[in-house]
């Protein structure tokens, strides 16, 4: 019943409901609308009551729930099943057991915190309360060699939703960094799952510092928070929605074959291209000078004597053949050789 009037008040969003009508079309008695409103209060939702106008729902208040996460979304595909958990390990973790139970292409998974929290290659990614923590199921039907194109266009997709949704000026530093001002503010940790010729699915894995203070973040590492950065908390539900809005308009370009569009989109807010950087590769180094982005996700980049390669990275995880894994770090620094593992 709680979750039919939060349906109700956010469908009429920022006006007053009267409690008559709510107790008609529910059909419960107006003290059993008083008391569920009350409940909803003590969940964090703010609703103002007025005597003769009934029940007003301010906007974006209260904690994460699929009703307000999928409210006015407006997307096809992306986010139209939402499971929303306070607390979890990983919600890649959380989004690839509901995957392989069966879960539809496009199901999103959100958590408050999480205690176990992955980057790449086993690092830890500091996930208190206040951040956006959202894994996406996608089921693209593509081969391995098709997706990294997943990554760059999600890192796409969090950069001009942060942009739009706050104003600030976010960039992609390949392949999954999101920085603002040289500090990373978010990561991508997108996950295959399948065989070489048929990818069951991918788990794309997104974090974004957005309300976290100086003290959430991690410390020794450049990062930053949207509300640091801004001056003023962000809309978490804004966001969200507005990343899987992105992701979504993305893949229709992607699966449409247009994927040259997906990567001038990168390139413009691509934060390090034509700038120096140093390669680590196993045990190796050297400076290059990053050139461009490849259709295959790789970045492409210049040696010393005018050679151009192509740099990949990323994890994938194979069910039958043996696993394999492709590693390179690339590191930059606006411009300037710089190191930060
Ligand atoms: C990433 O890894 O940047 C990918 C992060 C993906 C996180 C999302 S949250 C939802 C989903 N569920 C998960 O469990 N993961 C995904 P990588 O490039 O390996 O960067 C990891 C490094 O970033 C760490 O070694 C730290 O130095 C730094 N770091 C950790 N937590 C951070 C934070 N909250 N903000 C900024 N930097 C952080």
């Amino acid at each position: 019943m709680r979750e039919k009037i939060l349906a109700l008040l956010l469908a009429r969003e920022g006006e007053f409901v009267s409690g008559e009508e709510l107790s008609k079309v529910l059909g419960i008695s107006r003290a059993g609308v008083w008391k569920h409103i009350s409940h909803l209060r003590e969940e964090g939702y703010r609703i103002e009551s007025q005597t003769r106008l009934g029940h007003r729902l301010a906007r974006n208040s209260g904690p994460l729930n699929k009703y307000v996460l999928g409210h006015n979304l407006g997307t096809a595909k992306i986010g139209r099943e939402f499971v929303v958990r306070h607390e979890v390990s990983s919600t890649n973790e959380v989004a690839k057991e509901l995957a392989r139970a069966g879960a539809e292409d496009g199901t999103a998974v959100v958590a408050e915190t999480q205690s176990g929290g992955r980057g790449r290659r086993g690092r830890q990614w500091l996930s208190p309360q206040g951040g956006i923590w959202l894994s996406v199921i996608l089921r693209p039907g593509v081969g391995l060699k098709d997706v990294a194109s997943y990554t760059l266009l999600t890192g796409v997709a969090v950069a001009a939703a942060i942009n739009k949704v706050t104003g600030l000026k976010a960039g992609i530093k390949w392949p999954n960094d999101i920085l603002i001002r040289d500090k990373k503010v978010g990561g991508i940790l997108a996950e295959v799952f399948g065989e070489w010729q048929a990818v069951d699915f991918l788990v794309i894995g997104i974090g974004v510092n957005a309300n976290l203070g100086e003290q959430d973040l991690p410390p020794g590492v450049m990062a930053t928070s949207l509300a640091l950065e801004a001056g003023q908390p962000v809309l978490p539900v804004e966001l969200i929605q507005n990343i899987l809005r992105e992701l979504e308009r993305l893949e229709q370009l992607l699966l449409a074959g247009k994927l040259s569009e997906v990567l001038a989109e990168w390139r413009s807010l691509a934060v390090c291209l034509n700038c120096t950087v140093v390669v680590k590769e196993h045990k190796e180094e050297w400076p290059a000078e990053s050139v461009d982005i490849a259709a295959d996700g790789a970045l492409i980049v210049k040696t010393a004597d005018n050679r151009l390669v192509k740099l990949y990275s990323g994890e994938v995880s194979l069910r039958g053949p043996a696993a394999i894994t492709i590693l390179t770090s690339f590191l930059c620094s606006y411009c300037k050789p710089f190191f930060i593992n």
